[in-house]
């Protein structure tokens, strides 16, 4: 593996796609119109490429660093061919709900995909107030079949553990150790916030509860290797198309560069945190419709988890062991788990290092309650799972909590 690599940029790359002919029906690279810079992730540099013909692709470079930090913080390209891996591998099972992979050249660290340019990012539609029906459960069925399928019951021993040593991933890992697990529980330099809302990072420094759990919770996603995980969920990894009336056309989930096999609350728990995250947004923008509605989304993407995580189970190897009793011990675990991994999220997402536009892009006044509100939940989750793991009454402690601090005044 080299760092020394050439990096893309507007100008080269029409004679990149001139050298790959395995892409010339894909897009035209002789009549290119178009070539923007969209990464606005922490990591890479992602390029949308359009032809005169309105057909699009899409090139995504890792940098030998953290783009969000720069060369300081150098960083293995190597994580390029861990999403294009994972991405190949997830398409085995969920094709509709990945990108198209159309080739990976390993030498510049670039995966060239499938435009979606005709999709938005799950956030940003959030964010706007916007209802896609169908995505939640979409995402909750994509989870269930790429974690089946990599899982022992999915893919049975031999390549389960083949699989396992294949997809190490100790950097990318290392972050989220880091920054989700530790960093928010203790004073660190990368946490930052705004100064009203000191009192509420110092709580969550204090709360001993909460560094007990982090540290269970750290554990399991340093060792257990259930299944192939998509390693960073959150509504910026997701794609979403709609119809005039909301309701999906199609759901894809993408930037799986933080891949593992960890443990199967991890993928689940990310999404929840960050339906608990825009739900602050929406209750301190006042959209009451849509924190309605963003309060449905935990209960429903558990609920297809859960129903296509059965549909499967049949078809897993090794019945006589692998018992119904073992499902149903299981999916509570996962459930358990996953509260424990949105607790984690909510709270990293506030306190530490790469935050979300959901709150950051509120006014100071709405800002304060909204991240208070979130941590202040975080604290109740990881508490409440040990009492009662229900999705939707969760979500309604979630909303009491958000609603409560809503002004960040007198709290
Ligand atoms: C330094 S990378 C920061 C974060 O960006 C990604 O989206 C992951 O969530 C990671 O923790
Ligand atoms: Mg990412």
């Amino acid at each position: 593996m080299s760092d020394s690599y050439e990096f893309l940029t507007a100008h080269n790359i029409p004679s990149y796609l001139a050298s790959h002919t395995e892409i010339s029906s894909i897009v035209d690279h002789t009549a290119i119109t178009e070539v923007k810079e969209v990464g606005d992730g922490n990591l890479n540099l992602v390029f949308i490429v359009t032809d005169k013909h309105g057909k699009g692709i899409v090139l995504k470079q890792a940098l030998p660093y953290v783009r969000l930090v720069g060369p300081s913080w150098p960083m293995s390209p190597d994580r390029a061919r861990i999403e294009y891996e994972t991405n190949v591998i997830h398409a085995q099972s969920a094709k509709q709900f990945v990108p198209e992979i159309y080739f990976y050249d390993s030498e510049r660290y670039i995966i060239a995909m499938e435009d979606l340019s005709d999709h938005k990012v799950w956030r940003t539609s959030l964010n706007l107030g916007e209802q896609n029906h169908g995505a939640a459960k979409s995402i909750g069925e994509y989870v269930a079949r790429v974690l089946f399928a990599t899982s022992i019951f999915g893919a049975g021993a031999d390549a389960h553990y083949k699989g396992i040593a294949r997809a190490i991933n100790p950097e990318l890992c290392l972050i989220t150790e880091n920054l989700v697990f530790t960093e928010p529980y203790f004073p660190s330099d990368r946490n930052s916030y705004l100064p009203e809302n000191e009192i509420d990072a110092k709580a969550i420094i204090e709360d001993s509860r909460m560094a007990l759990e982090m540290g269970e919770l750290k554990y399991k996603f340093m060792t257990c290797a259930e299944a192939l995980l998509h390693g960073d969920l959150h509504s910026g990894s997701v794609m979403v198309k709609s119809d005039a009336k909301g309701n999906e056309i199609s759901t894809r989930a993408f930037d799986s560069e933080f891949s593992f096999y960890g443990p199967i609350g991890f993928d689940l728990g990310a999404c929840f945190a960050n339906f608990y995250i825009a739900l602050a947004r929406a209750t301190a923008l006042r959209r009451k419709d849509h924190a309605d509605f963003i309060a449905g989304l935990p209960g429903e993407l558990w609920d297809s988890f859960e129903a296509n995580f059965r549909a499967l189970w049949p078809t897993r190897v090794d019945k006589r062991v692998f018992s119904d009793v073992l499902l149903e011990k299981l999916l509570s675990q996962w459930k358990f788990d996953a509260i424990g991994y949105a607790a984690a999220k909510m709270t990293r997402r506030i306190v530490g290092l790469a935050k979300t536009s959901d709150i950051e892009t509120l006014e100071p006044a709405e800002r304060i309650g909204a991240a208070r509100g979130v941590l202040r939940s975080a604290q109740m989750a990881i508490r409440e799972r040990h009492i009662n793991t229900d999705l939707n009454s969760l979500t309604l402690k979630v909303r009491k909590i958000i609603d409560e601090v809503r002004t960040g005044e007198g709290n």
